[in-house]
């Protein structure tokens, strides 16, 4: 096993009075004060009964506490379990429960998550702190820090494990690739509950560089920040890309601002124009939940010659397109120390999913002859809204959960705003409306996953195995 400083407190000792983080009032942060209150945080999560190896699961919009409480945890060796705020009660008590959680931090107490042990940012403040206790002073690389469900065939969400490593790799293959300049400062109106958010907050700490931490995405705020607070880069999703486009109308970045990466799902080939001719730099990437953030990435050197690519793997991450040669379409494998070792408690999917160090992606796509990639296809019937993963078949769970219902089907329909949006095809009772169908998921399903339209059929289009074929749902629209 490898094993290093804690990167917090390393950071504090190289730049202990530079900004790790700004926030829109003006609030900053220092390294120093902010491994000092992630070490104090850690002294307070003892008396919380908080010990090693504890799966604790955070609740939270981005805020410096949150960051914080993230790294009390790994002052403790404990894992962080990062819950979606978009979620009902009803998903994240299931989420909880499979990864073991035993305390729920959050940032406002929730009545509906009573079943496990809570306690808030303030509660937390109030403890006393274990001054005794001998806090974690090096990352053994190969332990699992975080963890954050993603959706799965099965349709249950699966825990993605990340490692210290895979965070360590992450941020260094990024930088390999972006490089470093004295000035950087990265905006982050991305959540820190995804790994889109996560991983940049530990870019800020493990280069040295301030983040600029919105709460959540704001158009306006997003802009400014560009504008008029020296952010040299930002990391987007397509929906808030194209708001951005659209708010920037005729003016233009500063020169400054040298990056946007854009990652999470597909970019139409319109928004890519449109941000060419206003001169943004994007960079396109791709990249999933299991590989800790981006793993491919298309410089704006070559934006224009590769329009549609998401660009070359990142050193030093290999890729191939199984069984293929260049031009062929098939599935993508991706191997790099920055892949997740595995699902926490998926035997199975794990079976499925690796192979000699290589995760199938389960994505499609081709490789040119300069070894650019291509991305053809989703995995597994996904349907991304705006960023947000929705499988069909945990829609189709729960709709299925309704005795009046007999059949469900789910599929993405384009949408001008999110992209894509689930749509729902059910064989029901005659007496079952639709209403009652949209109220029973209401609790169970987060608003994104809900279907914006469902219709009533007599059947649905199966194979010769009598399997559902969802593609050919998309007809019946
Ligand atoms: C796009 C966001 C910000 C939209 O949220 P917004 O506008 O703030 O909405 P709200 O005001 O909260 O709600 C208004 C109504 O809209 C509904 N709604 C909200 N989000 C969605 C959605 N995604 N799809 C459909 N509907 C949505 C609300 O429910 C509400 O409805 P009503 O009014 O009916 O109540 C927000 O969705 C967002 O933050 N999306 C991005 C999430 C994200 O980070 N995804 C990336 C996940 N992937 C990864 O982490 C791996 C890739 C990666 O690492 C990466 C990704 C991007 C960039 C860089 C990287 C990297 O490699 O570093
Ligand atoms: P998540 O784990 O939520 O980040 O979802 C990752 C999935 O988003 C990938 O498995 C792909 O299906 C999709 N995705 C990511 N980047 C791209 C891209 N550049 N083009 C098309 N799909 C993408
Ligand atoms: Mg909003
Ligand atoms: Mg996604
Ligand atoms: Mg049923």
């Amino acid at each position: 096993c490898t094993v290093i400083p804690h990167w917090l407190d390393k950071q504090a000792d190289l730049s202990p009075n530079d900004i790790a983080v700004e926030l829109k009032d003006g609030t900053t942060i220092t390294f120093s004060r902010l491994a000092e209150n992630s070490r104090e945080k850690a002294r307070k999560l003892v008396a919380a009964n908080v010990t090693k190896g504890d799966h604790v699961a955070i609740l939270s919009g981005n805020s410096i506490e949150m960051m914080e409480t993230i790294h009390a945890c790994s002052y403790l060796g404990a894992v962080v379990v990062l819950l979606n705020m978009r979620l009902t009660a009803y998903e994240m008590k299931q989420q909880m429960q499979d990864a073991n959680v035993t305390l729920l931090i959050i940032e406002t107490e929730k009545k509906e998550l009573t079943e496990c042990r809570q306690i808030t940012f303030e509660q937390l403040e109030d403890l006393e702190a274990d001054r005794e206790m001998q806090l974690i002073e090096e990352i053994n690389l190969d332990k699992v820090f975080t963890m954050m469900y993603t959706s799965g065939t099965s349709g249950f969400p699966k825990a993605v494990q990340h490692t210290y490593g895979n965070h360590w790799w992450s941020a260094t293959s990024s930088s390999l690739n972006f490089g470093q300049h004295h000035d950087d400062k990265w905006l982050v109106p991305l959540p820190l509950f995804h790994v889109s958010g996560l991983s940049t907050m530990l870019k800020g700490i493990i280069y040295g560089m301030p983040i600029y931490l919105l709460e959540k995405f704001d158009v306006e705020e997003v802009h400014d920040a560009i504008m008029h607070k020296q952010v040299t880069m930002a990391s987007v999703v397509t929906v808030m890309l194209q708001r951005l486009v659209n708010y920037l109308g005729d003016a233009s970045y500063p020169e400054a601002f040298r990056c946007m990466l854009l990652g999470g799902g597909p970019a139409p080939e319109t928004l890519l124009q449109q941000t060419k001719e206003k001169q943004i730099p994007v960079f396109q990437s791709y990249g999933m939940t299991e590989t800790a953030s981006q793993i491919v990435t298309l410089s704006p050197k070559d934006a224009l010659r590769k329009i549609g690519s998401a660009g070359k793997p990142l050193f030093p991450a290999q890729l191939t397109i199984r069984g293929k040669q260049a031009g062929e379409v098939g599935e993508i494998l991706v191997k790099g120390p920055m892949v997740t070792t595995g699902y926490f408690n998926r035997p199975e999917a794990n079976e499925q999913t690796f192979s000699n160090g290589w995760l199938a992606t389960g994505d499609v796509g081709y490789l040119d002859e300069e070894g650019f990639l291509y991305v053809v296809d989703r995995r597994s019937d996904l349907i991304i809204s705006g960023g947000e993963n929705v499988y069909p078949s945990e829609i189709e769970n729960v709709l299925l959960q309704m005795e009046e219902i007999f059949e469900a089907g789910v599929t993405g329909k384009k949408d001008s705003e999110w992209g894509e949006v689930p749509v729902a095809f059910v064989v029901a009772d005659d007496n079952l409306t639709t209403d009652a169908m949209f109220s029973f998921l209401r609790d169970r399903l987060a608003q994104y996953k809900q279907p914006k339209e469902i219709y009533i059929t007599d059947e649905l289009p199966r194979n010769a195995a009598n399997k559902l074929v969802r593609h050919a749902l998309k007809k019946l629209f």
